[in-house]
């Protein structure tokens, strides 16, 4: 592995632009669960695709507000971890995160490219622009829009959802700009972001998976690194570092 960490380490001090391409992984170890695992106790029975979804909210509004007030209360406590410490203090990283933890902005990067929205934000579910951020240690219940008197739903993408045309269209500059992507703590099953791992290859780029398991982005002679981002992402990002 120590020679992988090696390789990795080089590509990225010769490269000129990083793409740091996040998923949920990236968080897991500040306590943030896994999209998967944020169905735990009375939320198990629920297919997260159903309750991240405008069909599931418009099914049951109160409880989707309920099962995204319960992320953002245990959110409101988390802190970013190394990894994210290191991704943010790395000045030749561009972060495209899925993540709607808000922690990359909390450890002090700037420009990151939140592909999946924010949890710490309402938007109005009819579209009239309303939005507003919110306190993640005391989340608003089920509330109308003040502007329009549609429903007010967190401000992150569902599942058959568009995502934001601006954060999209950087993310389509950077992936195909950079030299390195280095993709962090995502099982790449979730579309259109996933798809920026080829578009980068494609375009020339090295990519370099940190995944606790084997994942897609592993492919294609990518250098896939088996293991926890707090361990592997600061020796591969902080050159300093011994
Ligand atoms: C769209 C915000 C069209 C909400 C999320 C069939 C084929 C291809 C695509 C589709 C298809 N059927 C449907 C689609 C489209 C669909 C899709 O991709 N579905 C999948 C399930 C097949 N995509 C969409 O709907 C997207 N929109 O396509 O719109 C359109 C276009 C124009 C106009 C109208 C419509 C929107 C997708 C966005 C959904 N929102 N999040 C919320 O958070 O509540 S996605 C959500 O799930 C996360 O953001 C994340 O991206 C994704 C997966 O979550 P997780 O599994 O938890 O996390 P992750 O995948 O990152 O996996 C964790 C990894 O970390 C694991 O590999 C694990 O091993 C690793 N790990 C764990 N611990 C560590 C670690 N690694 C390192 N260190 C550790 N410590
Ligand atoms: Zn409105």
């Amino acid at each position: 592995m120590q020679g992988q960490i090696d390789l990795a380490r080089r590509l990225v001090r010769d490269a000129e632009l990083v793409a740091a391409l996040s998923g949920a992984g990236l968080s897991a170890e500040s306590g943030i669960p896994t999209f998967r695992e944020a169905l735990d106790g009375l939320w198990e029975r629920h297919d997260p695709r159903r309750l991240a979804s405008p069909q599931g909210f418009e099914n049951d509004p109160a409880m989707v507000v309920e099962w995204y007030a319960e992320r953002r209360r245990s959110l409101a406590g988390a802190i970013p971890n190394q990894a994210h410490d290191a991704l943010a203090r790395h000045e030749r990283v561009v972060n495209l995160t899925q993540n709607v933890d808000g922690l990359l902005d909390r450890a002090g990067a700037s420009a990151v490219v939140h592909l999946h929205g924010d949890l710490a934000t309402d938007v109005c579910h009819a579209g009239c622009g309303f939005a507003e951020r919110i306190d993640l240690a005391d989340p608003p219940s089920l509330r109308a829009c003040p502007r329009c008197g549609g429903a007010i739903r967190p401000g992150v993408v569902w599942f058959g959802e568009a995502l934001p045309a601006e954060a999209w269209r950087r993310a389509e500059v950077v992936s195909t700009a950079c030299d390195v992507m280095l993709v962090v703590g995502t099982s790449g099953t979730v579309y259109p972001v996933a798809g920026l791992v080829d578009l980068a290859r494609d375009a020339g780029a090295q990519v370099i998976v940190v995944n606790t398991e084997p994942t897609p982005a592993g492919r294609g002679g990518a250098v896939e690194l088996i293991g926890k981002a707090t361990e592997l992402v600061p020796p591969i990002l902080d050159q300093t570092l011994g």
